[in-house]
């Protein structure tokens, strides 16, 4: 049997150094079992990152092929950016699977959101798409956060063992997760998406529970997909989320970076109340319809995108929609952030490239009284 990398599942080969999945040949007929192919590497040691990207049917090709021998799914959410790690691929699975729902990086909401409360949002949102998983937990592979509980769970479901399936979009921590209940630094993990390639089986020693990583899936519709690299990780937060609240007045305009215009349409005199969240890597820019057309373009100011992406994010499809944001809603710029709208309602005109989704949900964060 062809031996795999045990970083990122690819099968290993020592015959073109360009290709995935190459060691010299003299490693990978050497003693050492546990083999890391060049890229991982160089990921693990040097922080570089080679990007590889899937598409559809290879992903389905390989998640699927995983299923048969798994009888849970253990699917993982980014708590910040949920939308965005929404996919119907990954629904129609959990349609048909018991599953236990990971929701990770809790340490990046502002610490006034109670876990349970998060839990109860994510039971409610997924019983709207059709899933009802076993249970939930809500947990930071960062500080520890949540770590056991999911042990625990799977314990406490399937006391004989189990295998079980971790899968979602790219990014989401899938393999940072398994490390940790694992208790070893065995999955490749980096802040780039794409970074696992094919499954990867393992267990959780001294115990009869196996986990399969799996590659990540990209999503449609994400925001932080049409900008170059260096922007994608502007976008993605390393660290709590910003968040700023307005009260403008009409044809007041907001730009999330050089991004997504927004200008308030709100009829009336009581302005209407809302928040702001994004990565603090993405810049908030309150001013006035026409300053906001001079300053458009001008990536000094505004980024993302930067210099090097402006041109190819203009050539996107930029479309202009009003919309009306109800009290206790939230507009959801899918991989970017979202807008809460504390007292509403809120009009408001988008404009945005087509090939991102605006999603209106019920809030997330829920307004203070
Ligand atoms: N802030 C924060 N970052 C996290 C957390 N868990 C993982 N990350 C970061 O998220 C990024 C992606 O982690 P991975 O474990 O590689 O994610 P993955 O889902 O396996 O990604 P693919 O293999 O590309 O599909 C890394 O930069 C991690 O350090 C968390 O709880 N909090
Ligand atoms: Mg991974």
């Amino acid at each position: 049997m062809a031996k795999k990398c045990i970083g990122c599942g690819i099968e290993l080969q020592s015959e073109n150094s360009s290709r995935n999945g190459y060691l010299p040949e003299n490693v990978l007929n050497g003693e050492n079992k546990e083999l890391l192919c060049q890229r991982c590497f160089k990921i693990k040691n040097y922080g570089q990152y080679i990007p590889v990207r899937m598409t559809r049917e290879d992903y389905r090709d390989e998640v699927r092929k995983s299923i048969e021998s798994a009888k849970v799914a253990i699917p993982v959410f980014d708590i910040i950016d949920f939308e965005g790690s929404f996919d119907d691929e990954i629904l129609d699975i959990l349609r048909e699977m018991d599953s236990i729902i990971v929701i990770n990086k809790l340490d990046l909401i502002p610490d006034e959101k109670h876990p349970s409360e998060v839990a109860n949002w994510v039971k409610e949102r997924l019983a709207e798409e059709g899933v009802a998983p076993l249970d939930i937990a809500i947990v930071s592979t960062k500080n520890g956060y949540g770590i056991n509980g999911i042990f625990k769970k799977i314990k406490h479901f399937y006391p004989e063992g189990v295998t079980a399936l971790v899968l979602g979009v790219t990014n989401v921590g899938k393999s940072s997760i398994i490390n940790k209940l694992v208790g070893a630094k065995r999955s490749t993990v980096s802040k780039f998406p794409g970074t696992t390639l094919k499954s990867i089986e393992v267990k959780i020693p001294y115990t009869n529970i196996t986990l399969i990583d799996t590659p990540g899936l990209i999503p449609e519709g994400r925001f932080s997909d049409l900008v170059c690299q260096e922007c994608n990780q502007k976008i993605i937060p390393a660290n709590e989320i910003s968040r700023k609240t307005y009260k403008i007045d009409k044809d007041r305009v907001i730009l999330l970076g050089g991004m997504i215009k927004l200008v308030n349409k709100t009829e009336g005199d009581l302005k209407p109340i809302f928040s702001l969240y994004a990565s603090k890597g993405v810049t908030f820019h309150e001013t006035n319809l026409e300053r906001a057309e001079e300053i458009l373009g001008n990536t000094a100011l505004l980024n993302p995108p930067c210099e090097k992406c402006i041109d190819e994010y203009n050539k996107n499809n930029i479309i202009t929609e009003t919309l009306t944001i109800e009290t206790g809603e939230e507009l959801v710029f899918k991989g970017l952030g979202w807008l809460s709208v504390k007292r509403g309602p809120l009009t408001v005109e988008v404009t945005y490239p087509e090939a991102g989704e605006l999603i209106v949900r019920n809030a997330f964060i829920k307004p203070k009284r």
